[in-house]
């Protein structure tokens, strides 16, 4: 091992002969083994070369070159067995080669072309597959190691001791996903091979610039991990020392972290090119090609020899140059923007089970628990996960005796790391599992955000790969909270393609909407309001049952106005309507996403007026959406100005008399009777 920062000047006395750069040790290798771990890392580097010169003639886009790294990516991916889960990043073509992706597949991904992964919706190794147990990166780099966690957490509950191995560059390490990952791993004991690629620069930015410790890997320390620092050019170096690791990790399940030292030798992307980089880097580093000087090496023990190389590189290029033709050939992608919209969600068949006549009394948080303990009986691949949830019962003491139930495995206390818990629900989902995670207050889903919007949200459409996870939200003012313990903060979600949004307001409905949530394969955002929870009571059914998504509810038939809402809004209406003698038409909109746009218009043909309610603020809400979808299906049938009641445009104050002025509900009483008299 060496002791050197990829871009510190100690570096500059290296020895220039290529041999001596690297104590090669083959041990106790065969010569078949040490040639295919040469031919796994040509085959990249010539693949490489020729994209490269398609790049220059303009036939593919972007290019993130992993050039001089090939001995990390072949290293780890020779390593684990066809069944372990990878998740590269984009320097790792030689993950993908090495796991025998057939090349002309790569090469249509990078056109954008129906052989690829992703029908053209997504870019160069932005995708997965699970065919090869590859999850390929999102571009905000950090949710990769959460995912990680999920993935290994799903092997820790199946108990298969298998590992998997997750990618980052030392540039990606300062993002708090990553620390939230680790901290996770840690806690959990997850066999995550945690590969920390340090190539001296994250885009134009040194590594003096992006950490200030000696080197990464003693941070594991910190995180109460093992760590091991690795020349990541030599690829024996690597093989050998990552073989031991990983069958140690299988034997005794636990996360290390693994810090490569390598250069990137390219420039971040093809077109940003490296004049920042001093040029003595590029030569000293240039005397350490994982691929050059193994081969040098492969040689001095004769076990390559001329004639091999020549014909490996031989056979390659010809695998190449074929099923570049095979993409090349292939016609551009097209769709519909039917097939498109089709591809957001998983089809989801939702079993109708219908609520049973045996009911009983419940207060809206009893029938979330009870729908809760049922979907865990229901479905054994069910992982529930949040900030004490477990002995606690939540704070709101809907897990209360889960733990006892159904075991620590299933039922778990997550730190304080929203991010990387919610990576783990989309790995853990990647591993057959379902997952629901309970934000302690709908608040703080916003240190989860990017998971939710980018990972979760988008990885169906991207690769066929759903995302099989309910994020349960208590949300909502009137509980005297403040700005941070009040939102509602739905509008977030239902702006982003790929989530449901469900929001009910009784205790019947959250029960059957919450078992059909968990049921429902996609990802589901599910707002159950704080100030309902022991306010609302209603019969509910006593069995598992679930209700459709995607459905409104008309609670009232009055002729003079129709009332749209849901959540709070619902039970602000219905106290008017009877103050009002029942002239109301209220439709409780249950779901937000799938929007029963059906129901919606009858209600508001039925009136001739409509007046939309919602506790948020209006700027951008649902009623906004709802006002301009009314305007331009309903328009002949209005007798008045679609009218918004909503909270006020500011954060949500604490003190009552502000709070109680600041919701929508102080307003409802004046516009309503304004619209009437319209
Ligand atoms: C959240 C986020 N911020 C910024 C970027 C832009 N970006 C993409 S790759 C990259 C550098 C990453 O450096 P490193 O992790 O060291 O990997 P390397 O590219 O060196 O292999 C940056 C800044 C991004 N993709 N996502």
């Amino acid at each position: 091992m060496i002791t050197f920062n990829p871009t510190n000047n100690n570096f500059m006395s290296r020895p220039k002969n290529p041999v001596q750069v690297f104590n090669f040790d083959s041990k106790d290798l065969d010569d078949g083994t040490q040639l295919s771990l040469y031919r796994r890392m040509l085959k990249p580097r010539l693949i490489e070369e020729k994209m490269l010169i398609l790049l220059r003639q303009g036939k593919i886009s972007k290019w993130f070159s992993g050039i001089g790294q090939e001995a990390i990516s072949v290293g780890v991916a020779s390593v684990l067995n066809a069944d372990e889960y990878l998740l590269p990043m984009h320097r790792n073509l030689g993950v993908f080669t090495t796991r025998e992706i057939p090349l002309y597949r790569l090469f249509s991904q990078w056109q954008g072309k129906a052989n690829g992964f992703t029908n053209g919706r997504d870019r160069s190794f932005h995708f997965g597959t699970q065919e090869f147990k590859i999850v390929g990166m999102i571009s905000h780099l950090g949710p990769q190691f959460g995912v990680a966690d999920g993935i290994a957490l799903g092997n820790v509950l199946k108990d298969n001791k298998q590992v998997c191995a997750v990618f980052t560059g030392e540039g990606g390490t300062s993002e708090g996903d990553i620390h939230e990952a680790l901290n996770v791993a840690s806690v959990w004991q997850l066999p995550v091979l945690f590969c920390i690629a340090n190539n001296g620069y994250g885009l134009s930015t040194p590594t003096s610039q992006q950490y200030n410790c000696d080197y990464l890997v003693d941070r594991a320390k910190g995180y109460g991990m093992e760590g091991h620092r690795i020349q990541g050019n030599n690829i024996l170096e690597v093989y050998h020392n990552l073989k031991d690791i990983v069958s140690s990790m299988r034997e005794n399940p636990r996360p290390v972290m693994v810090e490569f030292e390598t250069f990137r030798m390219r420039g971040h992307e093809e077109a940003s090119g490296t004049k920042y980089v001093p040029q003595e880097l590029m030569d000293q580093w240039a005397l350490k090609d994982p691929i050059k000087t193994y081969e040098t090496y492969l040689k001095t023990t004769g076990v390559l020899t001329e004639v091999k190389e020549a014909e490996f590189k031989e056979q390659i290029r010809e695998e190449i140059n074929d099923h570049l033709s095979m993409a090349f050939d292939e016609p551009e992608v097209s769709s519909t923007e039917i097939k498109e919209l089709n591809d957001v969600f998983q089809e989801s068949v939702i079993e109708d089970v219908d609520p049973s006549d045996k009911q009983q009394e419940l207060r809206l948080v009893d029938a979330i628990a009870q729908g809760l303990g049922q979907a865990m009986e229901q479905h054994d691949n069910l992982v529930i996960m949040g900030q004490d949830i477990a002995e606690y019962g939540g704070v709101f003491k809907i897990t209360e005796g889960l733990l006892e139930r159904f075991g620590s495995g299933r039922v778990r206390n997550t730190p304080i790391c929203e991010s990387a818990i919610l990576s783990a629900a989309m790995g853990l989902s990647i591993n057959g599992f379902k997952a629901v995670v309970e934000m302690q207050f709908a608040d703080f889903v916003s240190s989860g955000f990017n998971p939710i919007v980018n990972y979760l949200a988008k990885t169906n459409y991207r690769w066929g790969q759903n995302a099989d996870v309910v994020v349960r939200m208590p949300c909502g003012a009137g509980v005297g909270a403040g700005p941070f313990h009040s939102q509602t903060n739905e509008a977030w979600f239902t702006h982003t393609p790929g989530l449901k949004v469900v929001y009910p307001a009784f205790p019947d409905d959250a029960k059957g909407l919450l078992a059909a949530s968990i049921a429902d394969p996609n990802p589901v955002l599910f707002f159950e309001h704080k100030a309902l929870y022991r306010s609302v009571r209603g019969m509910v059914s006593e069995n598992y049952y679930h209700l459709p998504l995607g459905k409104a509810n008309v609670l009232t038939r009055g002729e003079e106005v129709t009332i749209i809402t849901y959540g709070a809004g619902v039970h602000w209406a219905l106290e008017l309507d009877e103050a009002l003698k029942n002239k109301c038409r209220i439709v409780d909109l249950r779901c937000l996403m799938p929007l029963d746009k059906e129901t919606i218009i009858r209600a508001v043909k039925a009136t001739g007026k409509v007046l939309l309610l919602q506790e948020d603020s209006a700027f951008g809400g649902i009623g906004s959406d709802l006002s301009a979808m009314i305007a331009e299906t309903c328009f002949e049938y209005l007798d008045a100005p679609i009218h918004r009641v909503a909270s006020l445009e500011t954060p949500i104050p604490f003190a009552a008399a502000l709070e109680t002025q600041y919701l929508a509900k102080s307003r409802l009483v004046r516009t309503l009777k304004e619209l009437l008299a319209y």
